[in-house]
């Protein structure tokens, strides 16, 4: 496997690889630059005898990231500015050959190529050396299939300014009267013209993973219907929906929030270190009555502006709704700096802290362990892929406000295709004031209404999403059929290739 070098790619992929590894006993190796392997590791529990640790190994590709005219020590998106991403991207295609020459080295040892490569959406030049080395070439999307489509579909299609009369526009992929707004676009695709570093890169590993055998997709048939018969016609090629890809202690029906928080999962998911532990969480969360907690975080790779900011805090001190809100110092200020009070109206966390409204945690909570708990009622998301799964696994409803990336389109999608989110605003540049936050919270965390209708919606999903994994015996959910059709795929069209060498 080799997956791009971004955790919210990196998490999938490992997730992906466990399982496989359980439905098949497959030995499975991911390949990645020596930080990231660094940091997959970190996610894995030695002192715990899980089989998969025996059978997934982490294999470092070599990478020196000054040579790419990247800071040092830098492999991965979460420290870069979205103008650095584009030389995260250029820099990802040095690790051809090192892949190339690693695959190799697996094929001469075991005397035949490996089953296959599954390689990033974003590494199309991976299935090129997967069918240089006689192997079969598969693509994971480690996204949504409505968001993947819109990705592909808005670089493949350029320009976009200047597409039509109105700033809104029609994608090819998408039908007619689903209309996609320039703002959507963050300012690279806006200005994107074919020529510029960001188009060429997309263009062609989007090309090439469209000449994979197939695609895999972090979804289910019955949670993205559309979105997948959408992508389907669009890469004509098969894709496997085998998601969600998330713990299974938090997609099982007999789950409590008090054994997924015992669970740890959420410091392993994400591998990183809380600064608030888990048993304060769950307390200040037992204090509040059920979905009464809005959950406030934007992710690991973007923040709000400072004035962004400042109206949140108001409008969220004006809503008196309880929350918890993950936070990192606003766009402009150094993002692994200390959080400085000043960022928030004058003695918001005292206050917030005496009434018990609000929980301010730095950096990085355990966020699978706040969803599941009965408290919290919404989510204010940035709508990255794995956030919204994690959510909707628990049925609790979004307010978004996407930053990069694809979350647009995935905020486009929950507003509109599943009405289970209302979007707040959109973008760093994205206008907010605290009358509209309130209102919004409002809406939202109200049990009659828009805010119960959007619950019940997110409990048909829950289940949905649940239903798919299912694996009792007979009773197999749709991506736990499709995992194993893939297998089955490979393993027919494996025993061809070698047949045939
Ligand atoms: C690691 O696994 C052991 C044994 O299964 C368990 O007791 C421990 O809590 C786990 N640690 C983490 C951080 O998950
Ligand atoms: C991000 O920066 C921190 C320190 O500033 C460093 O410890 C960490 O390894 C970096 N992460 C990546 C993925 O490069
Ligand atoms: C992927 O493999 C197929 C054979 O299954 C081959 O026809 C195709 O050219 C390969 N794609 C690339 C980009 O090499
Ligand atoms: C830290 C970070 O990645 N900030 C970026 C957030 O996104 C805006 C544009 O949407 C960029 O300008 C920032 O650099």
């Amino acid at each position: 496997m080799l997956p791009f070098l971004a955790h919210g790619h990196l998490i999938p992929f490992l997730a992906l690889a466990r399982q496989i590894h359980q439905a098949t006993g497959f030995k499975i190796s991911i390949a990645s630059t020596p930080l990231n392997i660094q940091y997959l590791s970190s996610t894995f529990n030695s002192s715990s005898d899980e089989p998969e640790n025996d059978h997934i190994h982490l294999l470092e590709l070599p990478f020196c990231s000054t040579d790419n005219d990247l800071p040092p020590n830098t492999e991965n998106s979460e420290n870069l500015s979205l103008d650095s991403i584009g030389k995260l991207l250029s820099a990802s295609l040095s690790l051809r050959k090192p892949f190339h020459s690693l695959v190799s080295d697996i094929a001469a040892k075991q005397g035949h190529p490996p089953l296959c490569i599954i390689s990033d959406v974003f590494l199309g030049w991976a299935t090129e050396v997967a069918s240089s080395l006689g192997t079969v070439n598969v693509t994971f999307a480690t996204s949504g299939a409505y968001g993947t489509l819109a990705s592909s579909s808005l670089w493949l299609n350029l320009p976009h300014r200047g597409r039509s009369d109105s700033d809104e526009f029609h994608l090819p992929g998408f039908p007619d009267s689903c209309r996609f707004h320039i703002n959507q676009l963050h300012h690279f695709l806006r200005n994107a013209d074919g020529t510029d570093s960001w188009s060429k890169f997309f263009q062609s590993q989007f090309s090439l993973s469209m000449q994979s055998f197939g695609w895999l997709c972090n979804t289910a048939e019955e949670f993205e219907p559309a979105g997948l018969e959408w992508l389907r016609n669009f890469v004509k090629l098969p894709v496997w929906a085998i998601g969600p890809l998330l713990p299974p202690i938090v997609l099982k029906n007999d789950y409590s929030s008090l054994s997924v928080a015992a669970s740890g999962i959420s410091t392993r998911r994400a591998g990183k270190k809380l600064e608030i532990s888990i048993e304060k969480c769950m307390e200040w969360l037992e204090s509040h009555s059920p979905a009464s907690v809005l959950y406030i975080s934007f992710g690991s790779q973007n923040r709000t502006s400072p004035s962004q900011m400042m109206e949140l805090a108001i409008g969220l001190e004006e809503s008196a709704k309880p929350f918890i809100w993950v936070i990192r110092p606003p766009v402009g200020f150094e993002p692994k700096s200390e959080f400085r009070a000043e960022y928030l109206p004058e003695g918001f966390e005292e206050r917030m802290e005496k009434r018990k409204q609000g929980l301010l945690v730095r950096n990085w909570a355990p966020q699978l362990e706040i969803l599941s708990h009965k408290s919290t009622g919404a989510f204010l998301s940035h709508c990255g892929w794995n956030s919204v799964l994690e959510s909707l696994s628990q049925a609790v409803p979004i307010i978004g406000w996407p930053l990069a990336a694809e979350q647009a389109y995935n905020s486009k999608m929950l507003v509109e295709e599943m009405g289970v989110s209302v979007e707040l605003t959109r973008g760093v540049q994205g206008s907010i004031d605290s009358k509209e936050v309130k209102r919004v919270i409002g809406l939202v965390m109200a049990k009659k209404g828009k805010g119960g209708d959007l619950r019940s919606k997110a409990m048909v999903i829950k289940e949905q999403l649940r239903a798919s994994v299912r694996d009792e015996g007979e009773d197999k959910g749709s991506s736990v059929k499709a995992l194993d059709d893939l297998i089955k795929t490979l393993q027919s069209k494996g025993q061809t290739i070698n047949s045939i060498s």
